[in-house]
Protein backbone atom coordinates (compact mmCIF):
# COMPACT_ATOMS: atom_id res chain seq x y z
CA UNK A 1 0.00 0.00 0.00
CA UNK A 2 1.10 3.42 0.13
CA UNK A 3 4.41 5.36 2.14
CA UNK A 4 2.67 8.05 4.81
CA UNK A 5 1.72 11.15 2.73
CA UNK A 6 1.71 14.65 3.63
CA UNK A 7 0.02 17.43 2.09
CA UNK A 8 0.71 21.33 3.37
CA UNK A 9 -2.54 22.98 3.28
CA UNK A 10 -2.04 26.25 4.98
CA UNK A 11 1.41 28.06 6.35
CA UNK A 12 0.28 31.03 7.96
CA UNK A 13 1.59 34.92 7.47
CA UNK A 14 2.72 35.73 10.77
CA UNK A 15 4.32 33.07 12.30
CA UNK A 16 5.56 29.39 10.80
CA UNK A 17 2.34 27.70 11.56
CA UNK A 18 1.21 24.97 9.79
CA UNK A 19 -2.09 23.37 8.50
CA UNK A 20 -1.49 19.35 6.53
CA UNK A 21 -2.96 16.32 5.98
CA UNK A 22 -1.10 13.06 6.84
CA UNK A 23 -2.75 10.17 5.09
CA UNK A 24 -1.49 6.68 6.48
CA UNK A 25 -3.02 3.20 5.18
CA UNK A 26 -5.00 3.46 8.94
CA UNK A 27 -7.09 6.78 7.52
CA UNK A 28 -6.13 10.80 7.82
CA UNK A 29 -4.54 12.81 10.09
CA UNK A 30 -4.96 16.54 10.11
CA UNK A 31 -2.48 18.56 11.81
CA UNK A 32 -1.59 20.14 13.83
CA UNK A 33 -2.01 16.75 15.71
CA UNK A 34 -1.68 15.64 19.82
CA UNK A 35 -1.04 11.91 20.38
CA UNK A 36 -2.69 10.16 23.12
CA UNK A 37 0.02 7.97 24.86
CA UNK A 38 -1.16 4.56 24.92
CA UNK A 39 2.12 2.95 26.66
CA UNK A 40 1.05 -0.62 26.61
CA UNK A 41 -1.21 -0.79 24.39
CA UNK A 42 -4.08 0.95 26.00
CA UNK A 43 -4.51 4.85 26.79
CA UNK A 44 -4.90 4.93 30.28
CA UNK A 45 -8.15 5.18 31.87
CA UNK A 46 -9.92 5.32 28.95
CA UNK A 47 -11.36 2.78 25.90
CA UNK A 48 -10.86 2.80 22.64
CA UNK A 49 -14.11 3.53 21.49
CA UNK A 50 -13.73 6.96 24.01
CA UNK A 51 -10.71 7.30 22.22
CA UNK A 52 -12.67 7.49 18.99
CA UNK A 53 -15.91 8.89 19.98
CA UNK A 54 -15.02 11.31 22.44
CA UNK A 55 -11.30 12.47 22.13
CA UNK A 56 -11.68 12.46 18.86
CA UNK A 57 -7.71 10.68 18.85
CA UNK A 58 -7.01 10.75 15.15
CA UNK A 59 -3.65 8.67 16.27
CA UNK A 60 -2.18 6.85 18.74
CA UNK A 61 1.00 6.22 20.57
CA UNK A 62 2.69 2.70 21.90
CA UNK A 63 6.22 1.94 23.49
CA UNK A 64 8.86 -0.29 22.02
CA UNK A 65 9.96 -1.21 25.41
CA UNK A 66 6.69 -1.82 26.64
CA UNK A 67 5.23 -3.88 24.30
CA UNK A 68 8.48 -5.76 23.83
CA UNK A 69 8.06 -7.29 27.16
CA UNK A 70 4.30 -7.40 27.48
CA UNK A 71 2.19 -9.13 25.91
CA UNK A 72 5.92 -9.91 23.86
CA UNK A 73 5.96 -9.97 19.95
CA UNK A 74 4.96 -13.31 19.70
CA UNK A 75 1.39 -12.61 20.52
CA UNK A 76 1.24 -9.55 19.06
CA UNK A 77 2.41 -11.31 15.54
CA UNK A 78 -0.40 -14.58 16.35
CA UNK A 79 -2.78 -11.58 17.00
CA UNK A 80 -2.17 -9.79 13.68
CA UNK A 81 -0.54 -6.60 15.40
CA UNK A 82 -1.60 -4.07 17.82
CA UNK A 83 -4.18 -2.64 15.48
CA UNK A 84 -5.88 -6.36 15.54
CA UNK A 85 -4.66 -6.86 19.08
CA UNK A 86 -6.71 -3.67 21.01
CA UNK A 87 -8.91 -2.69 18.49
CA UNK A 88 -7.57 0.57 17.16
CA UNK A 89 -8.06 0.65 13.67
CA UNK A 90 -6.81 4.23 12.82
CA UNK A 91 -3.08 5.10 12.92
CA UNK A 92 -0.39 4.34 15.61
CA UNK A 93 2.81 5.75 16.43
CA UNK A 94 5.77 3.73 18.38
CA UNK A 95 8.40 5.08 20.23
CA UNK A 96 11.64 3.10 19.62
CA UNK A 97 12.33 1.96 22.86
CA UNK A 98 15.68 4.09 24.30
CA UNK A 99 14.11 6.55 25.86
CA UNK A 100 11.90 4.24 27.90
CA UNK A 101 15.19 2.02 28.22
CA UNK A 102 16.66 5.43 29.98
CA UNK A 103 14.15 6.36 32.08
CA UNK A 104 12.17 3.08 33.24
CA UNK A 105 15.15 0.23 33.07
CA UNK A 106 17.47 -1.08 35.08
CA UNK A 107 21.09 -1.36 34.79
CA UNK A 108 21.42 0.34 31.42
CA UNK A 109 24.28 -0.06 29.40
CA UNK A 110 25.75 2.00 26.29
CA UNK A 111 27.27 0.56 24.21
CA UNK A 112 27.84 0.77 20.10
CA UNK A 113 26.21 -2.11 19.41
CA UNK A 114 22.74 -1.30 21.36
CA UNK A 115 21.60 -0.72 24.64
CA UNK A 116 21.43 -3.50 27.33
CA UNK A 117 19.15 -3.55 30.16
CA UNK A 118 17.11 -4.89 32.77
CA UNK A 119 13.38 -5.08 32.40
CA UNK A 120 12.07 -3.17 35.81
CA UNK A 121 9.31 -5.78 35.35
CA UNK A 122 11.43 -9.52 36.04
CA UNK A 123 14.90 -8.27 35.98
CA UNK A 124 15.51 -10.08 32.48
CA UNK A 125 18.12 -8.84 30.72
CA UNK A 126 17.68 -7.74 26.98
CA UNK A 127 19.52 -6.03 24.45
CA UNK A 128 17.95 -3.25 21.73
CA UNK A 129 19.67 -2.69 18.77
CA UNK A 130 18.83 -0.02 16.03
CA UNK A 131 18.21 -3.44 14.09
CA UNK A 132 15.76 -5.25 16.38
CA UNK A 133 14.31 -2.08 17.49
CA UNK A 134 12.91 -1.99 14.04
CA UNK A 135 11.86 -5.89 13.95
CA UNK A 136 9.97 -5.36 17.11
CA UNK A 137 8.04 -1.86 15.65
CA UNK A 138 7.15 -4.02 12.39
CA UNK A 139 6.05 -6.97 14.46
CA UNK A 140 3.78 -4.12 16.81
CA UNK A 141 2.95 -2.88 13.29
CA UNK A 142 2.79 0.52 13.63
CA UNK A 143 2.29 2.93 10.82
CA UNK A 144 4.75 5.21 12.16
CA UNK A 145 8.44 3.64 13.26
CA UNK A 146 10.74 5.73 15.51
CA UNK A 147 14.27 5.32 14.86
CA UNK A 148 16.34 4.09 17.78
CA UNK A 149 18.47 7.18 19.88
CA UNK A 150 20.20 8.39 22.60
CA UNK A 151 18.04 11.19 24.55
CA UNK A 152 20.67 13.10 26.02
CA UNK A 153 19.98 14.50 29.62
CA UNK A 154 19.88 18.33 30.96
CA UNK A 155 22.53 19.38 31.72
CA UNK A 156 24.68 17.97 29.09
CA UNK A 157 28.31 18.77 28.66
CA UNK A 158 29.36 19.03 24.99
CA UNK A 159 31.85 16.63 24.38
CA UNK A 160 29.09 13.95 25.52
CA UNK A 161 26.33 15.38 23.83
CA UNK A 162 28.28 15.69 20.32
CA UNK A 163 29.77 11.88 21.13
CA UNK A 164 25.89 11.17 21.70
CA UNK A 165 24.56 12.54 18.93
CA UNK A 166 27.31 10.70 16.50
CA UNK A 167 26.02 7.60 17.59
CA UNK A 168 22.45 8.23 17.31
CA UNK A 169 23.45 9.09 13.76
CA UNK A 170 25.28 5.88 13.49
CA UNK A 171 22.64 3.96 14.89
CA UNK A 172 20.01 5.74 12.52
CA UNK A 173 21.99 4.41 9.70
CA UNK A 174 21.79 0.91 10.67
CA UNK A 175 18.29 1.22 11.63
CA UNK A 176 17.30 2.38 8.15
CA UNK A 177 18.68 0.11 6.28
CA UNK A 178 17.76 -2.32 8.08
CA UNK A 179 14.04 -1.07 7.97
CA UNK A 180 14.06 -0.79 4.13
CA UNK A 181 15.89 -4.57 3.82
CA UNK A 182 12.50 -5.57 5.63
CA UNK A 183 8.87 -5.55 4.15
CA UNK A 184 6.47 -4.30 5.82
CA UNK A 185 4.56 -6.79 8.03
CA UNK A 186 1.13 -6.71 7.68
CA UNK A 187 0.06 -5.75 3.89
CA UNK A 188 -0.19 -2.00 5.20
CA UNK A 189 2.53 0.67 5.01
CA UNK A 190 5.08 1.10 8.16
CA UNK A 191 7.18 4.62 7.56
CA UNK A 192 10.27 5.50 9.53
CA UNK A 193 11.06 9.26 11.11
CA UNK A 194 14.49 9.75 12.43
CA UNK A 195 15.34 11.34 15.34
CA UNK A 196 16.99 14.58 16.03
CA UNK A 197 19.24 15.07 18.98
CA UNK A 198 22.31 17.67 19.91
CA UNK A 199 21.19 18.37 22.99
CA UNK A 200 21.29 22.73 23.76
CA UNK A 201 24.70 23.30 21.34
CA UNK A 202 23.60 25.13 18.20
CA UNK A 203 25.99 23.61 15.93
CA UNK A 204 25.15 20.43 17.11
CA UNK A 205 21.53 21.05 16.72
CA UNK A 206 22.24 22.05 13.23
CA UNK A 207 24.08 19.45 11.86
CA UNK A 208 22.06 16.90 13.34
CA UNK A 209 19.15 18.50 11.66
CA UNK A 210 21.05 18.32 8.46
CA UNK A 211 21.88 14.65 8.62
CA UNK A 212 18.62 13.76 9.55
CA UNK A 213 17.35 15.68 6.50
CA UNK A 214 19.58 14.36 4.36
CA UNK A 215 18.03 10.76 4.85
CA UNK A 216 14.83 11.50 2.87
CA UNK A 217 12.47 10.13 5.60
CA UNK A 218 8.95 10.60 5.02
CA UNK A 219 8.55 12.64 8.27
CA UNK A 220 10.93 14.15 10.97
CA UNK A 221 11.49 14.32 14.72
CA UNK A 222 13.13 16.58 17.41
CA UNK A 223 14.28 14.80 20.60
CA UNK A 224 16.12 15.77 23.48
CA UNK A 225 14.11 18.74 24.16
CA UNK A 226 11.32 18.90 27.50
CA UNK A 227 13.87 17.18 29.21
CA UNK A 228 14.47 19.90 32.29
CA UNK A 229 15.73 23.06 30.55
CA UNK A 230 14.04 26.21 30.68
CA UNK A 231 10.81 26.83 28.18
CA UNK A 232 12.56 29.48 27.04
CA UNK A 233 15.51 27.40 25.97
CA UNK A 234 13.08 24.53 24.52
CA UNK A 235 11.32 26.98 22.56
CA UNK A 236 15.19 28.70 21.09
CA UNK A 237 15.74 25.12 20.45
CA UNK A 238 12.70 23.84 18.87
CA UNK A 239 12.50 27.27 15.98
CA UNK A 240 16.52 25.88 15.35
CA UNK A 241 15.63 22.66 14.15
CA UNK A 242 12.35 23.61 12.80
CA UNK A 243 14.67 26.06 10.35
CA UNK A 244 16.57 23.23 9.36
CA UNK A 245 13.89 20.49 8.67
CA UNK A 246 12.50 20.22 5.51
CA UNK A 247 9.22 22.29 5.15
CA UNK A 248 7.30 19.73 3.21
CA UNK A 249 7.36 17.08 5.83
CA UNK A 250 5.80 16.55 8.92
CA UNK A 251 7.51 17.21 12.29
CA UNK A 252 7.27 15.93 15.56
CA UNK A 253 8.46 17.32 18.52
CA UNK A 254 8.73 14.47 21.19
CA UNK A 255 7.29 14.49 24.68
CA UNK A 256 5.98 17.98 24.53
CA UNK A 257 4.23 19.58 26.85
CA UNK A 258 2.15 21.74 28.37
CA UNK A 259 -1.52 23.63 26.70
CA UNK A 260 0.84 26.64 25.79
CA UNK A 261 4.11 24.52 24.69
CA UNK A 262 1.94 22.76 22.72
CA UNK A 263 0.43 26.14 20.83
CA UNK A 264 3.94 28.14 20.69
CA UNK A 265 5.55 25.20 19.40
CA UNK A 266 2.79 24.91 16.60
CA UNK A 267 3.76 28.74 16.14
CA UNK A 268 7.56 27.36 15.39
CA UNK A 269 6.27 25.11 12.53
CA UNK A 270 5.78 21.81 14.81
CA UNK A 271 2.84 19.30 12.99
CA UNK A 272 2.92 16.25 15.67
CA UNK A 273 3.13 16.42 19.17
CA UNK A 274 2.61 13.70 22.21
CA UNK A 275 2.47 13.83 25.69
CA UNK A 276 1.90 11.78 29.22
CA UNK A 277 0.78 14.82 30.78
CA UNK A 278 -3.01 15.05 30.12
CA UNK A 279 -3.48 11.58 31.35
CA UNK A 280 -0.70 10.92 33.89
CA UNK A 281 -1.37 14.31 35.66
CA UNK A 282 -5.26 13.96 34.95
CA UNK A 283 -4.90 11.16 37.15
CA UNK A 284 -3.40 13.51 39.78
CA UNK A 285 -6.37 15.63 39.90
CA UNK A 286 -4.63 18.06 37.75
CA UNK A 287 -7.15 18.91 35.16
CA UNK A 288 -6.39 20.99 31.78
CA UNK A 289 -9.63 22.82 31.08
CA UNK A 290 -10.59 26.18 28.29
CA UNK A 291 -10.12 28.63 31.37
CA UNK A 292 -7.13 27.10 32.72
CA UNK A 293 -5.46 24.91 34.71
CA UNK A 294 -7.70 23.42 38.16
CA UNK A 295 -6.22 21.31 40.98
CA UNK A 296 -9.55 19.37 41.16
CA UNK A 297 -8.85 18.25 44.67
CA UNK A 298 -8.69 21.38 46.31
CA UNK A 299 -11.30 22.21 48.76
CA UNK A 300 -12.64 25.25 46.81
CA UNK A 301 -14.56 22.69 43.87
CA UNK A 302 -15.99 20.96 46.82
CA UNK A 303 -19.47 22.93 46.48
CA UNK A 304 -18.62 24.18 42.54
CA UNK A 305 -21.64 22.92 40.87
CA UNK A 306 -20.55 24.04 37.56
CA UNK A 307 -19.68 21.74 34.91
CA UNK A 308 -15.81 20.52 34.44
CA UNK A 309 -15.05 22.18 31.53
CA UNK A 310 -18.30 23.96 29.32
CA UNK A 311 -15.84 25.64 26.76
CA UNK A 312 -15.34 22.19 24.75
CA UNK A 313 -17.19 20.07 23.64
CA UNK A 314 -17.36 16.95 25.76
CA UNK A 315 -20.22 15.11 26.71
CA UNK A 316 -18.51 14.18 29.95
CA UNK A 317 -17.54 17.35 30.90
CA UNK A 318 -20.19 19.21 30.37
CA UNK A 319 -21.98 16.50 32.00
CA UNK A 320 -20.30 16.28 35.21
CA UNK A 321 -19.50 18.90 37.88
CA UNK A 322 -16.09 20.23 39.36
CA UNK A 323 -17.73 19.15 42.96
CA UNK A 324 -18.55 15.39 42.07
CA UNK A 325 -15.45 15.18 40.41
CA UNK A 326 -13.79 16.01 43.15
CA UNK A 327 -15.76 14.24 45.57
CA UNK A 328 -14.75 11.29 43.37
CA UNK A 329 -10.69 12.07 43.55
CA UNK A 330 -11.25 12.36 47.54
CA UNK A 331 -13.21 9.15 47.99
CA UNK A 332 -10.76 7.25 45.72
CA UNK A 333 -13.13 6.31 43.16
CA UNK A 334 -12.09 4.91 40.03
CA UNK A 335 -13.82 6.72 37.85
CA UNK A 336 -12.07 10.01 38.65
CA UNK A 337 -9.27 8.97 37.08
CA UNK A 338 -11.53 8.13 33.87
CA UNK A 339 -13.13 11.74 34.02
CA UNK A 340 -10.22 13.33 34.22
CA UNK A 341 -8.28 11.47 31.61
CA UNK A 342 -11.34 12.31 29.32
CA UNK A 343 -11.54 16.03 30.05
CA UNK A 344 -7.66 16.31 29.70
CA UNK A 345 -7.20 14.42 25.94
CA UNK A 346 -10.58 15.76 24.57
CA UNK A 347 -9.21 19.30 25.70
CA UNK A 348 -5.83 18.66 24.21
CA UNK A 349 -7.09 17.72 21.06
CA UNK A 350 -9.84 20.01 21.30
CA UNK A 351 -6.89 22.98 20.98
CA UNK A 352 -4.70 21.45 18.52
CA UNK A 353 -8.27 21.23 16.35
CA UNK A 354 -8.82 25.02 16.99
CA UNK A 355 -5.57 25.98 16.47
CA UNK A 356 -5.79 24.50 13.29
CA UNK A 357 -9.37 26.24 12.28
CA UNK A 358 -7.17 29.49 13.40
CA UNK A 359 -4.37 28.65 11.60
CA UNK A 360 -6.52 28.41 8.22
CA UNK A 361 -8.31 31.52 8.84
CA UNK A 362 -5.50 33.47 9.01
CA UNK A 363 -5.48 34.75 12.92
CA UNK A 364 -3.73 32.33 14.25
CA UNK A 365 -1.30 34.59 15.96
CA UNK A 366 -3.64 37.01 17.68
CA UNK A 367 -5.64 33.99 18.62
CA UNK A 368 -2.80 31.74 20.40
CA UNK A 369 -1.56 34.83 22.04
CA UNK A 370 -5.28 35.23 24.14
CA UNK A 371 -4.97 31.40 24.17
CA UNK A 372 -2.10 30.90 25.69
CA UNK A 373 -2.41 33.62 28.73
CA UNK A 374 -5.45 32.21 29.28
CA UNK A 375 -4.69 28.40 29.52
CA UNK A 376 -1.93 29.09 32.07
CA UNK A 377 -4.20 30.54 34.21
CA UNK A 378 -4.54 28.49 37.79
CA UNK A 379 -8.15 29.02 38.81
N1 LIG B 1 13.72 10.32 22.00
C1 LIG B 1 12.77 9.35 21.92
N2 LIG B 1 11.59 9.47 22.56
C2 LIG B 1 11.36 10.59 23.28
C3 LIG B 1 12.31 11.62 23.40
C4 LIG B 1 13.56 11.49 22.72
O1 LIG B 1 14.46 12.34 22.76
C5 LIG B 1 11.74 12.60 24.22
C6 LIG B 1 12.36 13.88 24.67
N3 LIG B 1 11.43 14.85 25.03
C7 LIG B 1 10.47 12.14 24.58
N4 LIG B 1 10.27 10.93 24.01
N5 LIG B 1 13.00 8.25 21.21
Amino acid sequence: MAALAFELQHTDNNSKARAGKMTTDHGEILTPIFMPVGTAGSVKAVNQQQLERDIKAQIILGNTYHLYLRPGTNILEEAGGLHKFNGWNRPILTDSGGYQVFSLAENRKLKEEGALFQSHIDGSRHLFTPENVMDIQRSIGADIVMAFDECTPYPCEYAYAKKSMELTHRWLDRGFKHFYDTPDKYGYSQNLFPIVQGSIYKDLRVASCEYIASKGAVGNAIGGLSVGEPEEMMYEFTELCCGHLPSEKPRYLMGVGTPWNILECISLGIDMFDCVMPTRNGRNGMLFTSKGVINIRNKKWATDFTPIDDGIDCETSNYYTKAYLRHLFVANEILALELASLQNLTFYLWLVGEARKHIIAGDFRAWKNGMVLRLKQRL
